[in-house]
C-alpha cells in the first residue's frame, strides 16, 4: 500500500460526495456479512443505526442495529476509520452483521433510506482508494487477480502484486534513470566548456543495468501473464483415439459425450483443473480428420484454432486408429504424445494411458505439471498486457537514449529518458490510468 493520503474532497461549489455502500461479503448464506460504508455521511448514518456515541475508532463494538422506528434488524459489530486513515482515505464504516439473506438485505435498506447514500457500483470503493492516492493502477490489477485467483500459484502471484512489488521495483529503475538524467544534464550544461569529468561511463552503467532489469522483467511476463490467465492444454488426436474419455477422467464425470462411433465430439469443451497450484484448462477437441459433414468440419477447424493458440498439446494415438495427419502441424516443443487404451496394448509415445482404467493419467499430470511450471518458476512481476505494453514501451526509449550515448548526443539521450521515465510512469498507472480504470473495474465485485 502506499502513502496515506489526505481526503479526496469535492472541488468548491461541487455537490458534496455521496456516500457509498455494499455488502463486501460474498452472496448466499453466511456466519457473518461485512457491509461497507464510505464517504461523508458515515458517522452520521452509522450513528442513526447503531445509535450515539459511536464506538471508539477503529474498536469493534457489539451493538444493536434499528430501523428509523426504533425495530430490531440485528446485532452487529460496528467498526469505524478516519477520513484520512482509511481503505478509501474517507471516513469509513463497517458492518459485521448476521449473514442470513433477510439481515442484509434489511440493512441494505436501512442504508439506502438515509440521506446522500446509495449503492456503491462495482470497484467504487477501490476507485476512490486509487483517487485518493491510497493504491496505484498496478496495484488495483494485483487486487483484481486476487479476488480472481483460483489456484495457490496464481494467488501468491497476485499477492506479490498487490505488496507493491511491480511499484517499488519502477521506482528502482526511477531511481537509476533519474541520476543517469542530471549526469547527462550536467553535460548539456558545460556544453561549451569543458566538462569536469567524462560521465559517459557511469551513465552508460546505470542505463545498462535499468535495461537489464527491465529484459528480465519482459521475458519473465509471458509465464506471469500465462499464469494469471491460465494454460490451455488442448487433447488432440484422430477420431476414437480417446480424447473424450481422458477428458472425462479428468474431470471425474461424464463432462463429455463418448461413443464408439468416430466423430462424436464436434465443439471445444473446457475443464478448469487447479494442478498443483498451476491453472490449467483442459480442452477435449473434434477428431482430428478429414470431415464427414459440416458440422464436424467446422468442429475441426475449431479445434485446430484452439490447438495452435493452447499453452501445450497433447497428442492422442491408439492401436484401433490411424494417425492424425494434422498433427505434424500444430506440434511445438514441449508437447506430449500420448498412447492411449493401454489395457489393448501399448505403442510408441512419451507415455501410455488407459482412460479405462484410469492408469497413467496421473503421471500424465505430473508430466504436464512438470512442464508447464518450468515456464513459470521465474518471479515475474509482469502479468498484464497493459503492463507488459508500458515495459515494452520504456525498454525501446531506454535502447534509443543508450544509442544516442553512443553517439554523443546528449540532447537526444535526455529526452529518450524522459520518454523512458513516461512509460514507467503508465507502468504504475501514475498517468494514463483513468483510460483503463473502466475496464479493470467491469470485473470487479461489489463492496470492494
Ligand atoms: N479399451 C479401451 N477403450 C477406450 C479407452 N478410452 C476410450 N475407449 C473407447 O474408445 C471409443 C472412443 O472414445 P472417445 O473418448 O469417444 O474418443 P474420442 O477421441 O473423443 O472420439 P471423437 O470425439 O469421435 O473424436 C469409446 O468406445 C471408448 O469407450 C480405453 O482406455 N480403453
Ligand atoms: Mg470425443
Amino acid at each position: 500500500m502506499m502513502d496515506a493520503g489526505s481526503e479526496a474532497r469535492p472541488a468548491p461549489g461541487a455537490a458534496p460526495r455521496e456516500t457509498i455502500f455494499a455488502p463486501a461479503s460474498g452472496a448466499g448464506v453466511a456466519g457473518i456479512a461485512v457491509i461497507r460504508v464510505s464517504g461523508p455521511a458515515t458517522e452520521t448514518v452509522l450513528s442513526r443505526l447503531a445509535g450515539e456515541p459511536l464506538p471508539p475508532l477503529r474498536r469493534a463494538v457489539l451493538r444493536d442495529l434499528r430501523d428509523e422506528a426504533g425495530e430490531l434488524i440485528d446485532q452487529a459489530i460496528v467498526l469505524r476509520f478516519a477520513a484520512g486513515a482509511s481503505y478509501t482515505g474517507e471516513a469509513m464504516g463497517e458492518l459485521q452483521c448476521h449473514g442470513g439473506r433477510a439481515v442484509v438485505a434489511a440493512v441494505l435498506e436501512a442504508l439506502g433510506r438515509q440521506p446522500g447514500c446509495r449503492l456503491a457500483e462495482p470497484g467504487e470503493f477501490t476507485r476512490r482508494a486509487f483517487e485518493a492516492g491510497r493504491i496505484d493502477l498496478a496495484g488495483i490489477e494485483a487486487l483484481g487477480d486476487l479476488l480472481a485467483a483460483e489456484t495457490e500459484l496464481q494467488r501468491r502471484q497476485a499477492a506479490r502484486g498487490l505488496g507493491g512489488a511491480l511499484h517499488r521495483q519502477a521506482e528502482a529503475w526511477r531511481e537509476d534513470l533519474i541520476r543517469a538524467a542530471a549526469l547527462v544534464e550536467v553535460t548539456i550544461d558545460w556544453a561549451d566548456e569543458e566538462v569536469p569529468e567524462d560521465v559517459g561511463p557511469e551513465v552508460a552503467r546505470l542505463l545498462a543495468g535499468v535495461r537489464a532489469g527491465i529484459a528480465r522483467e519482459l521475458a519473465l511476463s509471458a509465464g506471469a501473464e500465462r499464469l494469471r490467465e491460465g494454460f490451455e492444454v488442448a487433447i488432440l488426436g484422430a477420431p476414437n483415439v480417446g480424447k473424450s474419455s481422458l477428458f472425462n477422467v479428468l474431470a471425474g464425470r461424464e463432462a463429455a459425450i463418448t461413443a464408439a462411433s468416430p466423430g462424436t465430439t464436434r465443439d471445444v469443451l473446457e475443464l478448469r483443473y487447479d494442478l498443483a497450484g498451476l491453472p490449467v484448462v483442459f480442452l477435449d477437441t473434434a477428431g482430428l480428420r478429414e470431415a464427414v459433414d459440416e458440422v464436424e468440419a467446422i468442429g475441426v477447424a475449431r479445434a485446430q484454432e484452439r490447438a495452435r493458440g493452447a499453452a501445450m498439446r497433447l497428442f492422442l494415438r491408439s492401436g484401433d486408429a490411424a494417425p492424425a495427419a494434422a498433427e505434424e502441424c500444430l506440434r511445438q516443443p514441449g508437447d506430449l504424445r500420448v498412447w492411449t487404451k493401454g489395457d489393448l496394448g501399448a505403442g510408441p509415445g512419451d507415455l501410455v494411458i488407459s482412460a479405462l482404467r484410469g492408469e497413467g493419467v496421473a503421471e500424465l499430470l505430473e508430466r504436464i505439471g512438470a512442464e508447464l511450471s518450468a515456464r513459470v518458476s521465474g518471479e515475474g512481476l509482469v502479468g498484464h498486457l497493459r503492463q507488459r505494453r508500458a515495459l515494452e514501451d520504456a525498454a525501446g526509449a531506454l535502447a534509443r537514449a543508450e544509442n544516442a550515448l553512443q553517439g554523443d548526443e546528449a540532447e537526444t539521450v535526455a529526452e529518450d529518458l524522459r520518454a523512458t521515465f513516461r512509460a514507467l510512469e503508465r507502468l504504475v498507472g501514475r498517468i494514463g490510468a483513468e483510460d483503463v480504470l473502466d475496464t479493470v473495474f467491469a470485473s470487479f465485485c461489489l463492496g470492494k
